[in-house]
């Protein structure tokens, strides 16, 4: 494989600095109930944790939705048409990418936007070699704000959305239908987004999901900690923060929180948060969604509902949304 052939771009690099992480992480601990931003989760590490998660037995959604996009791979090559863009939101490692990509009749370009840079690298130069004739324009930036899309008139007949993995379970439901009127926006009229989504389902499949017995989630909701450490000269002491994830029926959701085990006082770039024991950050949000509920949220930000399908034990399920 020579350079040649790999219609690689330079990546735009949108990515957060250091600046809006410590604004964050100082707005969010500085209110009477702490929090952390999912989104910062993703460093280097970070996303190399949540492949691992991906791994464990387990934590489902992955591989349900792997097996599910294979399934259904012949109907959505027809239904989502030749000759598209591909843009995908959150495209971590891209292995459930090449399912999507194999199964499209001539796919013109593939835009991963990733907010973490080292995961974003890797991935696209691993995808460059095997397909060497998609244009390839990797993103880095927080996707949750607007972007500018490269513009491929004339070379693709369509954009394709895929936002993967139930990443859109980490943004509340008012937050998910403002993220689908802002990409309905971005993509324009007669485009399409396949959306994956993680389906309620028995309490304690959901709990063990986010309580793997290796404790690899545990590791991944610290790291956010270790992160703050490393980038904003923070002195967290790790053993003393505790993971806790359960699922909250009422509002369909798993939360994650980091519980401070004792009374301390931690400095992040040079300013103080006291933590009382017991008292929790709450670092995620991860909702789950029936088929109708989802289906009607996006129905309400204007998309029209094409497709949805789900596993035989309906863990997952997938999306697919028309602008009209
Ligand atoms: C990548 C946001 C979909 O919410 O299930 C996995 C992240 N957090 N285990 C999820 C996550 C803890 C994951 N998403």
């Amino acid at each position: 494989m020579t350079q040649s052939n790999c219609q690689l771009a330079a990546l735009v690099d949108l990515s957060p600095s250091v600046a809006e992480l410590r604004a964050s992480v100082w707005a969010g601990l500085a209110q009477t109930r702490k929090s952390l931003q999912a989104k910062f989760f993703y460093d280097a590490e970070g996303s190399r944790l949540f492949e691992e998660i991906c791994a464990t037995p387990e934590y489902y959604p992955t591989r349900t939705e792997r097996k599910l996009l294979l399934d259904i791979a012949p109907e959505i090559s027809s239904l989502a048409g030749p000759r598209r863009a591909v843009v995908e939101f959150g495209s971590g490692s891209g292995i459930k990418t090449r399912t999507l990509l194999d199964c499209l009749q001539d796919p013109v370009a593939y835009v991963p936007v990733e907010i973490s840079r080292a995961a974003l690298v890797e991935a696209v130069s691993e995808l460059a070699v095997d397909y060497p004739k998609l244009q390839i324009v990797p993103v880095c930036a927080d996707y949750t704000k607007p972007f500018a899309l490269p513009n491929f008139a004339g070379e693709a007949d369509g954009w394709l959305g895929f936002f993967p993995g139930s990443t859109i379970g980490n943004f509340t439901p008012p937050q998910a239908a403002q993220f689908l009127t802002q990409v309905r926006r971005m993509l324009g009229r007669g485009n399409q987004m396949l959306v994956g989504v993680d389906l309620r389902k028995d309490t304690a499949i959901l709990n063990a999901a986010y309580n793997d017995a290796a404790g690899v989630t545990a590791k991944f909701n610290l790291n956010q900690l270790a992160r703050i450490n490393r980038e904003l000269e923070g002195d967290f002491d790790l053993a003393q923060f505790e993971h806790r994830a359960f699922y909250d029926e009422e509002q369909g959701r798993i939360e994650m929180h980091l519980v401070s085990r004792r009374r301390q006082r931690v400095s992040i770039s040079g300013r103080v948060f006291d933590f009382e024991e017991g008292e929790t950050i709450h670092t995620e949000n991860s909702y789950k969604y029936d088929i109708e509920r989802f289906r009607s949220l996006a129905v309400s930000t204007g998309w029209s509902h094409r497709s949805v399908w789900t596993d035989a034990d309906r863990l997952f399920s997938i999306h697919l949304l028309g602008s009209e």
